[in-house]
């Protein structure tokens, strides 16, 4: 694929978010679309947003559970780009109208305190992270019913929308992250639970797969980023004046209406 039809493609996702429009999925007419150029589509409509004057704040690990390749009918972890209008504050309010179908799955989020350029293992990542917190993410398919296949999640910045950081921050190093509950509730009621370890085993090896896959695209996790590990549960459709809560066992919890 030339770098034109790249373009024109991030052009038309990137259109279709701002406008809050679903577009059929890219397979359904370019059935031989590779991964590899998928990312080159995911990067393309990054750089648009670069030159909008956003900034790249971090990265969101995807399908990293089974629930949740279960859910979307793929099987491999993936990964987005995550800017800095996508953040929201603690208790915020997040109006449905600002998306086209958002769903929203707890999440753990790692801060990144030193360059990693390597695929390094579990353990040599964690030296490299200064906080782990609680998170929400909202995710929001450009896609007809969020209807896709690996290489149209990966063009579409693996769904990304919006994320919501807890306030309590720990220091990765002091817990064992592996089998952490992980609850979403609504209105009061729990409707999703899960534990940390549907994360790859281990929201650490999220993480260094992650730098793995960067690494392997020649790109730096860099100092400062934010990395959402990817949900260990299914996500559930948002829908008007909801009391969303996400609490992470030793992390806390991030509370959001709707
Ligand atoms: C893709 C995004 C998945 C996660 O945490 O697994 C994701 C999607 O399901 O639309 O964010
Ligand atoms: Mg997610």
């Amino acid at each position: 694929m030339n770098s034109e039809k790249i373009k024109e493609i991030a052009g038309t996702l990137d259109s279709a978010r701002l406008e809050r429009r679903e577009v059929p999925r890219l397979t359904s007419t370019l059935p031989d679309l590779t991964l590899e150029e998928a990312y080159q589509i995911q990067d393309e409509g990054a750089l648009l947003r670069l030159n909008r004057g956003e900034e790249i704040t971090g990265f969101k690990m995807g399908l990293t559970s089974k629930p949740k390749m279960r859910q979307m009918g793929v099987d491999a972890p993936i990964y987005g780009v995550l800017t800095g209008s996508m953040k929201l504050k603690n208790e915020s309010r997040f109006s449905i109208r600002e998306g086209i179908h958002p769903k929203i799955e707890p999440e753990v989020a790692f801060f990144i305190d030193q360059d990693i350029r390597a695929s390094l293992s579990p353990l040599e990542v964690l030296k490299h992270c200064s906080g782990v917190c609680a998170a929400m993410e909202i995710i929001d398919s450009r896609y007809l019913n969020f209807d896709f296949l690996l290489p149209d999640v990966i063009a579409d910045n693996c769904s990304a929308s919006a994320f919501i950081l807890g306030p309590v921050i720990k220091n990765p190093r002091e817990l064992d992250l592996g089998n952490l509950g992980m609850l979403l509730e609504i209105d009061g009621k729990p409707v999703q639970f899960g534990s940390s370890a549907a994360i790859l085993g281990n929201p650490l090896n999220s993480l260094a797969e992650l730098c793995k896959m960067l690494s392997s695209r020649g790109r730096t996790l860099k100092a400062g980023s934010i990395v959402l590990a990817g949900a260990a549960t299914q996500a559930i459709a948002l829908e008007p004046d909801q009391r969303i809560k996400a609490s992470v066992q030793d992390l806390g919890t991030v509370d959001l209406h709707t």
